[in-house]
């Protein structure tokens, strides 16, 4: 798949019990339909669905029930759309019935590092977003260190790149994350978003997720979730100017009108 030329808008669909902010609202398909259609009338280009919670403190999940998560939601959504949809596992198994399901992006917190991921990313041939996380999800926020958190990495990617391409992945298929907040403090995440000019210039598309996330609760003198989208959308702005190709949100219009001026603009 080549990516055109300017900036995505992926909206979150979560279809976890325990999501954060909108706590198991999207759990039955009809429920998740309604908010698909929203965020595609609202300017969404890819819908990223996720069945297994990666917020800090989550606890794992089962093949079983992430199929049963998301599967039946590509389903439904492929009866009235073919718009670009993610799947957001680090599940090999769950790669392979979602693309089979219509899905056409794998979204791998974990950079294809679980078992098998790599053959079947490859195999599937479709685009695949390699994130950075230190940790996992359980215990990642607990003390998160580096000695030069840009240069570490730009270096994990980086392997993970090599990785995939050996693996058969194609160049033009991957797309690289620095992974706000996982395994981050607020310095930490504010020193890889100064560095994006970096990430960018390596060439390959750039995913970034901060939407809502709790760096910015922190800056914003601990604002729960939901006061959080003013800045969630400055800092989405701020990265398409800099040239950020996939923008992962829950507001999709506020973004969508912010990237507008920054389109304006150039
Ligand atoms: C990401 O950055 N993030 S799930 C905690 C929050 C708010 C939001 C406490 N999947 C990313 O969105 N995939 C997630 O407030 C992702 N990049 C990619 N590629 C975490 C999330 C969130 C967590």
């Amino acid at each position: 798949m080549k990516f055109e030329d300017k900036t995505y808008i992926m909206g979150i669909l979560n279809v976890t019990p325990d999501s954060f902010s909108d706590g198991g609202q999207f759990v039955k398909p009809g429920d998740a339909v309604k908010q698909v259609k929203k965020m595609l009338v609202e300017g969404a280009d890819i819908i990223d669905i996720g069945g297994e919670s990666t917020r800090p403190g989550a606890k794992d999940v089962s093949v079983e029930e992430e199929l049963n998560r998301v599967i039946p939601v590509i389903q439904t959504i492929r009866q009235f759309s073919d718009c670009l949809i993610s799947i957001d596992t680090s599940k090999a198994s769950v790669m392979r019935e979602a693309v089979l399901a219509g899905a056409n992006i794998i979204n791998d917190v974990r950079a294809l590092q679980e078992d098998n991921a790599l053959s079947t990313a490859a195999e599937l041939d479709v685009p695949v977003c390699l994130m950075h996380m230190q940790g996992q999800p359980r215990s990642m926020q607990n003390k998160p260190r580096y000695n030069d958190v840009v240069a570490e990495v730009k270096d994990f990617l980086q392997a993970r790149i090599t990785a995939s391409l050996a693996a058969g992945i194609h160049k033009d298929n991957i797309i690289i994350d620095p992974g706000f907040g996982f395994g981050k403090t607020l310095e930490h995440n504010l020193s890889l978003f100064r560095a994006i000019d970096k990430f960018v210039a390596t060439g390959y598309p750039l995913l970034v997720g901060v939407s809502r996330k709790s760096m910015l609760g922190k800056i914003l003198n601990d604002a729960p979730a939901d006061e959080r989208i003013y800045a969630s959308v400055v800092m989405a702005a701020l990265a398409a100017q800099q040239g950020v190709r996939i923008l992962r949100v829950h507001d999709v219009k506020a973004t969508a009108d912010a990237i507008a001026i920054v389109n304006s603009l150039k």
